[in-house]
């Protein structure tokens, strides 16, 4: 019995078995709720099917609608048609047979079902509010009678996967399978052994309420991370109407308030950052038929905050980890950071003590190169110097077994100098992690010209494997993420000559959407170390932009929040940054040494000042062919520097702005200014078509 391509009904028996089969991930896509709704009517006219099976083709159960439907227009059934109502209208049961991923639509259909049952491996889970919208299926209403409001909005305004065993826990999943089990066998099973039972169990016909005071206090808990956004009001306003209002009209506020979202800007945003971390781990100019390297014994040189951080990555997801430092001392050392941080995690609940035990066992402290001669993969995390760097690779070269990938986390130094000191350049690549590398998702992998089509890929799956997400750069002064950034970095400190206060930029960036203003971001990094980088940049380049009241700041010692004082001050123990009065003379005495005529500033312009700088390095990367797209800078901008995820990217919002005008007040800059905002060809080409800069066709990868 075969009805729509995408979906097909079997009999198995007395039972009939609806089958989604809409490759990769079986999303909601044209075709597959009309496929369901046929099978379940066709199902339930058929006096020799007792009950029904809705299992997922392929890795999945269903991960969702189709999100590239969303914000088109296309036509969605009514409520009162759509698959979920056909479900609760349906005589006979039907049971969710749940593998892979039951996601969004996914979930809400299972949860319409009337029963469900699941592989150990499965997750489940409303993560609408990720791209901006509510679960407009029928989530908020079905999910709180299941769970309560209280696990409800959790698990709604978080958009969490829940793993199939906790989900038994809560009530989402009726019985989770020994692992190993067939799940169409044993969801056939299952549909006999219930086949005869009445009433129907629905989940609409439950009951839920919530005590006084619940929504409000989700309103609270959520108040920083939902910062400028909606839909985590709506998802809470949705919950709410599950306990005060009969089924129907829960629904028919659910669509209400879904309909609000669906071309939100910040839906907009999120739809495209979510494709836009799609589409980085694509490299167009690679060969496909290479594939990437499955390593299994990867190595870490270095046992400092950052060689720790990698190790520990490692140790996260699975991988025995050695790790090496020139001295015992610093392998101690960097164990007990490595202990303390995994404790710190345990404290506050974020990872259970005997999972902290295996993930340190999985971390070999070891004494030579000898001992990590064996592995497949080695990250170089030592100091930030070529000179400390290349005997380290040429001692590697030299030790490590052929075919061996020696990749460097370096956050600036020319690759394919410290990949000329091996015999073997086509294994070298960069891997720039971010700090903490435990917890930040970016790993910018930085392509030297001899690596092999194999080394980066990888290098990118080595990222993708140890949960970051990987994006290609091209091996230029600090690579993508930090040279786009660079120039922002030197604009907010200019902005204090010409009369800003590091609150008053730091406010703007925190309005905008950022956790932390980049002024306090800097006292916690430490200053002393953006120092080091001017004044190696100052000595290559005799037209380096200097910047003296930073420079004054470290003279002083003020090297942030490890002195208690940087561009705030601290009191002992507490990282509040408080504005301090000696900071702000020490900028209107730079500012008046410089003769640096004084304005005020609108937030706009401080916005502008800094992003648009960014942006117009962006484009100068991308015309170099250092990038393969603009949406690979927004994936670094909001994975590396926490820019704020609903409004997409630099890149992205940038084109909310507009091509014309973003070039048009850099061209102004340029004449104000000088040299540093000479607007990037690229750009300008863009703003004479009129070409938004995500469409921008950047010089091949060089
Ligand atoms: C929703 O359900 C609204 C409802 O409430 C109803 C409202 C009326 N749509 O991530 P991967 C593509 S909202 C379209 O690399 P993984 C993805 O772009 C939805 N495409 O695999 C990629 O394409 P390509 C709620 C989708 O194994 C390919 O599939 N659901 C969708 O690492 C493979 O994806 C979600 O938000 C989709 N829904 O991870 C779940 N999902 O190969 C979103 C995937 O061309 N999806 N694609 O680059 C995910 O979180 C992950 O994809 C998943 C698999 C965990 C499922």
């Amino acid at each position: 019995m075969s009805d729509s391509p995408v979906v097909r009904l079997e009999k198995d028996g007395d039972i009939g078995v609806i089958i989604v089969n809409y490759p990769p991930v079986n999303a909601l896509g044209p075709g597959v709720s009309e496929g369901i709704i046929d099978s379940l009517n066709t199902a339930n006219a058929d006096p020799s099917i007792k009950a029904m099976v809705l299992i997922g083709d392929g890795r999945s159960f269903i991960a969702g609608a189709d999100i590239r439907g969303f914000g088109t227009g296309r036509k969605r059934a009514p409520i009162g048609q759509r698959t979920y109502d056909v479900l609760d209208a349906s005589a006979k049961p039907v049971v969710a047979a749940i593998h892979g991923f039951a996601l969004g639509g996914g979930l809400e259909n299972a949860m319409a079902c009337h029963y469900r049952i699941a592989v150990p491996s499965a997750k489940v889970g409303l993560p609408e509010v990720l791209i901006g919208i509510l679960p407009g299926g029928g989530g908020t209403q079905r999910l709180p009678r299941l769970v309560g409001a209280q696990t409800a909005l959790e698990m709604i305004t978080s958009g969490r996967h829940v793993p199939a065993p906790e989900a038994a826990k809560l009530g989402i999943i009726d019985e989770v399978l020994p692992d190993g089990t067939n799940l169409r066998e044993s969801a056939v099973a299952y549909a006999r052994k219930i086949a005869d039972i009445r009433p129907l169990p629905r989940v609409r016909d439950k009951t839920v309420t919530a005590e006084q005071g619940v929504f409000d206090a989700c309103r609270k808990s959520i108040a920083r991370r939902a910062r400028n956004q909606k839909a985590p009001y709506h998802c809470i306003a949705a919950v709410e109407a599950a306990c005060t209002l009969p089924f129907d009209d829960g629904i028919r506020r659910e669509a209400e308030l879904f309909a609000e979202l669906e071309t939100s800007d910040e839906a907009k945003a999120l739809r495209y950052a979510f494709f836009a971390e799609r589409e980085v781990a694509k490299l167009p100019d690679l060969p496909t038929n290479v594939a990437p390297y499955d390593f299994e014994k990867p190595a870490v040189i270095g046992a400092g905050t950052m060689g720790g951080g990698i190790a520990m990555s490692f140790a996260d997801f699975g991988y025995d980890v050695k790790i090496m430092d020139a001295s015992q001392e610093g392998l101690d050392r960097g164990m007990e950071r490595i202990r303390n941080n995994y404790a710190t995690s345990v404290k506050r609940g974020s990872l259970a003590e005997d999972e902290m035990n295996r993930r340190l066992a999985r971390i070999h402290l070891v004494a030579g190169y000898d001992d990590i001669a064996n592995c497949d993969v080695v990250v170089e995390a030592v100091f930030e110097r070529m000179d400390v760097k290349k005997p380290i690779f040429e001692k590697l070269d030299e030790v490590m077994k052929p075919g061996a990938f020696l990749f460097s986390n370096t956050s600036a130094l020319d690759m394919d100098e410290l990949a000329s000191v091996t015999k073997r350049p086509e294994y070298v690549a960069g891997t720039h992690f971010f700090s903490p590398a435990n917890v930040m998702k970016l790993l910018e992998v930085v392509r030297p010209s001899k690596a092999s089509p194999e080394t980066l890929m990888t290098a990118m799956a080595m990222g993708r494997r140890i949960g970051k997400i990987s994006a290609m750069a091209g091996n230029t002064d600090g690579f993508v993420a930090n040279r786009s950034r660079a120039p922002f970095n030197s604009e907010m400190v200019i902005l204090l000559e010409e009369g800003c206060l590091p609150e008053q930029v730091d406010q703007v960036m925190i309005d905008f959407g950022y956790p932390m203003g980049p002024f306090a971001v800097g006292d916690l990094a430490g200053l002393d170390i953006g120092a080091e980088g001017r004044k190696r940049r100052a000595l290559a380049n005799p037209n380096y932009r200097k910047l003296p009241i930073a420079d004054k700041l470290v003279e002083m010692g003020r090297f942030g929040q490890k002195t208690s004082a940087g561009w705030y001050r601290y009191e002992k123990g507490d990282r509040t940054p408080h504005p301090d009065p000696e900071v702000a003379a020490i900028i209107r005495q730079v500012a008046a040494e410089m003769n640096v005529p004084q304005k005020d500033f609108t937030p706009t312009e401080i916005l502008q000042r800094l992003l648009f700088s960014s942006v117009n390095e962006a484009c100068k990367i991308l015309e170099e062919g250092k990038a393969y797209r603009a949406s690979d800078v927004d994936v670094m901008w909001l994975h590396g520097f926490g820019f704020p995820r609903y409004r997409g990217g630099l890149m992205y919002w940038a084109d909310g702005i507009g091509v014309k005008t973003v070039y048009a007040q850099i061209a102004s800059w340029h004449q104000q200014y000088g040299e540093r905002w000479a607007p990037s060809r690229l750009l300008r080409a863009l703003a004479e078509t009129n070409t938004p800069f995500r469409e921008a066709k950047p010089a091949p990868f060089a």
